[in-house]
């Protein structure tokens, strides 16, 4: 492992940087993760590599829905279970969700080393190595899902997601979460709550308004649902961008 100061400006773009690489060392991230991982960059550097309140506000409404939930599931491919797998798993924990593997480039060697990866990171069970279910409109590799995970869920969280994929899980009838720091990808646009912040923030604070909300009423989750809107935090996120303050 580099040695990376934590008093370096750029400390946490770093420290993204070098988990992607080994990622792609260790079998977990394609090297599309890689180009995917420099698109992402752009758009967060423009935001200030930080959480927008709009993003705030999308990553509380990500909790509520998980909250209210009957089947949530957390979709991890190659690039999220490098980032961040034990952010994964206390999300997980904090709003009693099923974690699957799921990968646009699905191979059974990479699926199986995610599934290793996200298990050294204390998360027990992994799905989507069975495979048993399908997304209808999709071609045979990147319909396969879980019957009892992603087929079954009520409330889907998908980070980095390619836009087919998040299009036909809406088909679906699932509430979307997409976590994607281009507001103008296929996904955040198709997205029931769309999350434009880096998924290395956005995971924790997900969780964090989840268990502070652990106490909510059902009344109270469906209030912060309801006032949540979509096109407005897509219009905030592209606004923060293009007028480039983030970036000071
Ligand atoms: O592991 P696999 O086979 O499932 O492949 C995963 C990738 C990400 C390679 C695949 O889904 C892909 O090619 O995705 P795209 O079409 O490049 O879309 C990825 C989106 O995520 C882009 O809009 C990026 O801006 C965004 N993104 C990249 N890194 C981050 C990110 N969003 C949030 N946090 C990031 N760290």
């Amino acid at each position: 492992d580099i040695e990376i100061p934590e008093s370096h400006p750029r400390y946490q773009s770093l420290l993204t940087r070098h988990r992607i690489e080994d990622g792609v060392e260790k079998g977990i991230t394609s090297k599309q993760g890689l180009i995917a991982q420099g698109r992402g960059e752009a758009f967060d550097y423009l935001l200030g590599e930080q959480t927008i309140p709009s993003a705030d506000a999308a990553e509380r409404a990500a909790a509520a829905h998980l909250l209210l939930a009957d089947h949530p599931v957390i979709s991890v491919n190659g690039n999220v279970a490098a980032l961040c797998p034990a952010e994964i798993g206390d999300l997980a924990e904090a709003v009693g969700a099923d974690v699957e593997v799921n990968l646009f480039n699905r191979t059974e060697e990479r699926m199986q080393a995610i599934a290793d990866h996200l298990h050294e990171h204390g998360i027990e069970q992994v799905k989507g190595l069975t495979a048993d279910g399908r997304i209808p409109g999709l071609d045979h590799e990147r319909a396969k899902v879980d019957a009892d995970g992603i087929g079954s869920a009520d409330v889907v969280v998908v980070p980095l997601e390619d836009g087919d994929r998040a299009e036909a899980l809406g088909e679906m009838d699932k509430t979307e979460i997409v976590v994607d720091l281009n507001p103008m990808s296929r996904s955040a646009q198709v997205a029931t709550v769309p999350i434009v912040d880096n998924i290395m923030r956005a995971v924790p604070n997900i969780t964090a308004h989840a268990r502070e909300l652990r106490d909510a009423s059902r009344e109270e989750l469906e209030a912060i649902v309801a006032e949540f809107d979509a096109d407005e935090a897509l219009e905030a996120a592209e606004q923060a961008i293009r007028s480039g303050e983030g970036g000071e």
